[in-house]
């Protein structure tokens, strides 16, 4: 039987890199999970090994992918059997407030510039070398539409995500030549805990974004990043990009009252 794929999963303890944790796990590849709760990982990493049982690896770090040293450390303690990704999603990341950029918070933008992303080049840095020397590897950014117009509030945030489809279109031309896929995926509004770390745990603001509207669902987009990976070896998948059916674009929403 062929050996299980990898895939390591920044973000891993809740929203879209937690469903597409068990999709690929679902799909039989191993997995390599980080995130900073580590209790979150351990209760995933529990139910993920009660459903495909010893077949697969599953491991988990506790890592913030803003310290860089915590990054190479934890890919350098990787066990051997983990260490030939086949597939990195970059997928930490977030937002915090919604105020216009001449008011925002100092402390908000640093926490989402360095998250979003200086932690996916760190996690880069430790991960593609190795892809570059086997000649073969796939690079997934999870973007968003703040990755392709702004809106108001949004400002930091949004620079954040039009930085990631910068940094993974330059990865896709210097990758070119050693064989590794480089893409995004681009969702719109998606029901995860997003809104509720947007707005800092204010959870009637956070229900609120999502009012009169079916979001999108965690599951939904893993199923994207999911079909971005599984294409045969010679398609490459730059951009896909998903929104509800009730939203046309940032901050274009159809809402109906309920
Ligand atoms: C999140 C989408 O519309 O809240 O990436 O900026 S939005």
């Amino acid at each position: 039987m062929d050996q299980p794929k990898i895939a390591l999963i920044t973000g891993a303890s809740s929203g879209i890199g937690m469903a597409s944790a068990r999709w690929f796990a679902e799909q039989g590849w191993s997995l390599v999970l980080w995130a900073r709760r580590i209790e979150r990982l351990k209760e995933l990493q529990g139910v993920l090994a009660q459903q495909v049982g010893n077949r697969l690896e599953i491991w988990v770090d506790q890592v913030d992918v803003r310290l860089d040293a915590q990054v190479q450390r934890a890919f350098a303690s990787l066990p051997p059997s983990l260490q030939n990704v086949d597939l990195l999603l970059n997928n930490a990341g977030l937002s915090q407030g919604l105020k216009a950029v001449h008011e925002s918070n100092q402390e908000d933008a640093d926490r989402v510039l360095d998250t979003n992303i200086k932690g996916l080049v760190n996690v880069s840095r430790a991960v593609v070398p190795g892809m570059k020397t086997r000649g073969q590897g796939q690079v997934i950014h999870v973007s968003s539409t703040a990755g392709k117009e702004v809106y108001p509030g949004g400002g930091i945030y949004c620079a954040s995500k039009f930085a990631v489809e910068a940094i993974a279109k330059t990865m896709r031309h210097e990758l070119l030549p050693f064989g590794i896929k480089v893409g995004t995926v681009s969702p719109g509004m998606v029901e995860t805990e997003f809104s509720l770390v947007r707005f800092k745990g204010d959870a009637e603001k956070a229900a609120s974004t999502y009012q009169g509207l079916e979001p999108l669902r965690p599951e939904d987009v893993a199923e994207a990043i999911g079909f971005m990976a599984t294409r045969p070896d010679h398609v490459q998948i730059a951009d896909l990009l998903l929104m509800p059916r009730a939203q046309a674009g940032s901050g274009a929403v159809h809402r109906v009252d309920s």
